[in-house]
């Protein structure tokens, strides 16, 4: 190492470089798999930031065997001349002063859009090492940090064709930082990278995985979408069935801000809109997102006044009636943006608002004027939220008016149980009414109570409000459990403890299990939350040898069973179909004995309540759709063993 060959500046530089390494979680949020996986996203904004300013088109990422990470362009090439203020290449502040980049002023280096460019300096303080090439006026330039310090000082090491430009990063993370681990995942880049894709339209990522065996072919992934955000809804929207063809795309800049937003409409009935900043996920939203709802809600109740699809009489759609059903992408792009709120994840410039919301006026009204059968179904669409919405707020009185006066009454399927100390009590909610029957003759009647349910659940993310509160299922769970929902749950009047999902043990009784926890989730999240909502595991075999009995609750226990007695012709086994091949006293001994059943607690994934939604859209891509769709509404629940 040469470091005495510079001066005060460069005590200052590794100051700044200790501090990151003293406390990385204040610069990449943390030091677990999430904070290894920022740094190559911060690199990778560089290499974004040159694409947007236009000198870039492909970008390749690859996960190498060391663990190391190398990301490649084709830009111009970080500059390598001398920034006069620190007297060093531009390429070396970037690499060892905390802060450079967009902010570091007068030496030519500045980030084209001054977006990001923060992070190379904060990535090399936490790697083991890090190595820089750019090819650039027909020379490759190389240095190399070690913990953030200079090896040497940026040196020439060959030749390049003098019109190939471009930067090369190689880092390697520090195990001594990332203690938990410093393995890359595949799966959780490529979604990211193909979001970045989506998001900066005609740029080529590329991700290689060359932590293969040695006689196997990398793993290599491109992502590319010419059509930008526009895709991004389609890719959202293929597994929907979509109201019109069109994908509208809006597109401008006002008071500095670059606004691009693209919108479909499909048949179901929730709203999924994503907002980024900077090619940033907002899950919070914004002023972005305010200007974008103020935009559509204005502009088609304009448009549905003047073309007389809503009476004088009636009242205006509100925002949710005209999002039912509308996937969007809002995504801005800002000079200086400020975060606010508790985890400073939502926009607050002002002038984005106004952005967003004028360019969202302007090209909305006259596409809505140049497409009226468009038009037409979205405002159809929303009317008939607006009534579900009316009828469902009727419904809801009602049944909130009943729990005031005379407490409701029981649903008369219940077989309630005797003791009053909600926590000495259970509920089992059954599916179908033969195991439903087995499982009330077979219950201890003092602590646990039966709920018996008839075919299919309804699922409460496919279905409006009204159908909702008018099936009989879902009241009969709202008043047995006694909470009441929304805005009128009250946890202290839980009646039972332990609310007992009980279905079969195959791939139906799991989906109806699925669509239970989704309505427990969607109306009653704190019953998950805190631990109250658990899941029953019926045995899938009995054994039966010489008189004694056994039950295997997996095929590997079975297994396990059979090499302890003796895989030989004395063994009866027989495998469950369901809960109703089972009578009482099966029913007892197997999954409802708090002595001697399995039962799995429910709780909920960290991530559940906010990024849940985009991981999984985005994330599962390329799985079979119903697979996927299972995966998906079963992710956000996570299953502890609790005997
Ligand atoms: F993060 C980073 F610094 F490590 C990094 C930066 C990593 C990677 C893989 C690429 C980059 C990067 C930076 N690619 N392209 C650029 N471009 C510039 O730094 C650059 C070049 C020329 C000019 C100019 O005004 O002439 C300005 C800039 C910002």
């Amino acid at each position: 190492m040469s470091n005495n060959e510079y001066g005060a500046d460069q005590i200052q530089i590794l100051e700044g470089l200790e501090a990151v390494r003293k406390r990385p979680g204040m610069y990449i949020g943390s030091t677990s798999s999430r904070g290894l996986h920022h740094l190559v996203y911060e690199i990778v904004d560089n290499s974004v930031d040159e694409a947007l300013a236009g000198f870039c088109d492909t970008i390749t990422v690859e996960l190498n065997r060391d663990n190391s990470v190398t990301v490649t362009d084709n830009g111009r090439g970080i500059p390598v001349g001398i920034n006069h203020k620190a007297g060093l290449p531009a390429v070396e502040v970037v690499f060892t002063i905390l802060h450079a980049g967009g902010k570091f002023g007068g030496g030519g280096y500045k980030v084209s859009g001054g977006l990001h460019g923060v992070g190379a300096s904060v990535v090399n303080a936490l790697s083991d090492w890090l190595e820089v090439e750019i090819c650039s006026e027909g020379k490759v330039y190389k240095q190399r940090y070690e913990r953030g310090h200079v090896c040497y000082p940026l040196k020439v090491i060959g030749e390049c064709e003098s019109e190939k430009t471009g930067t090369k990063v190689t880092f390697k993370p520090d195990e001594t930082i990332f203690q938990e681990t410093v393995e890359y995942e595949f799966d959780v880049l490529k979604q990211r990278l193909r979001e970045m894709a989506f998001l900066t339209k005609g740029l080529h990522i590329i991700l290689k995985d060359l932590r293969v065996e040695e006689d196997q072919k990398p793993v290599v992934r491109e992502f590319h979408y010419e059509g930008g955000i526009k895709e991004f809804v389609t890719y959202l929207n293929r597994s929907k069935t979509a109201l019109y063809e069109d994908i509208m795309y809006f597109e401008g800049s006002k008071n500095n801000v670059y606004v691009e937003v693209a919108m479909q409409h499909n048949d179901s009935y929730t709203e999924s809109s994503y907002s980024f900043v900077n090619n940033i996920n907002t899950p919070e939203g914004g002023t972005h997102m305010v200007g974008f709802r103020n935009a559509l809600t204005k502009t088609f109740n304009d448009y549905a006044r003047g073309m007389k699809l809503l009476k004088e009489s009636e009242p205006n759609l509100t925002g949710e009636d005209i999002r039912e059903g509308l996937t969007a992408i809002i995504s801005v792009k800002i000079e200086d943006p400020q975060f606010e709120g508790q985890t400073k994840q939502k926009l607050g410039n002002s002038e984005a608002r106004n952005a967003v919301d004028n360019i969202v006026s302007e090209q909305l009204t006259y596409y809505l004027e140049q497409n009226p059968v468009v038009a037409k179904l979205i405002c159809e669409k929303s009317i008939l939220a607006q009534r579900a919405r009316d009828a469902a707020r009727k419904a809801r009185d009602l049944t909130r008016r009943k729990t005031a006066l005379e407490t409701a009454s029981l649903p008369g399927k219940l077989a309630d149980c005797s003791d009053r100390n909600p926590e000495n009590c259970e509920i089992y909610i059954v599916e179908g009414n033969s195991a439903g029957g087995s499982a009330k003759s077979a219950r201890s009647r003092a602590t646990q109570a039966i709920l018996p349910l008839r075919g299919k659940i309804l699922n409460v993310e496919k279905a409006r409000l009204d159908r909702i509160y008018a099936n009989e299922e879902i009241k009969a769970m709202i008043t047995a459990f006694g909470t009441g929902i929304h805005d009128d749950f009250d946890i202290s009047k839980l009646r039972y403890h332990k609310i007992i999902l009980m279905t079969d043990a195959d791939v139906d009784g799991a989906h109806i299990a699925t669509l239970l926890l989704t309505f427990i989730y969607r109306f009653m999240p704190e019953l998950i939350k805190q631990g109250y909502v658990y899941l029953a595991q019926p045995p899938l075999y009995k054994l039966e040898k010489n008189k004694n009995v056994w039950y295997a609750y997996s095929d590997d226990e079975l297994d396990q069973i059979l090499s302890e007695v003796g895989r030989d012709q004395n063994n009866k086994i027989q495998r469950y179909k369901g809960l109703g091949e089972m009578d009482a006293e099966q029913l007892w001994e197997t999954t409802m004995d708090p002595e001697k059943r399995i039962l799995l607690r429910v709780t909920m994934n960290e991530e559940a309540e906010s990024e849940i939604d985009l991981t999984f859209t985005t994330l599962m891509g390329d799985k079979v759709e119903p697979r996927r769709e299972f995966i998906e509404e079963n992710a956000r629940f996570v299953k502890n063993l609790d005997i």
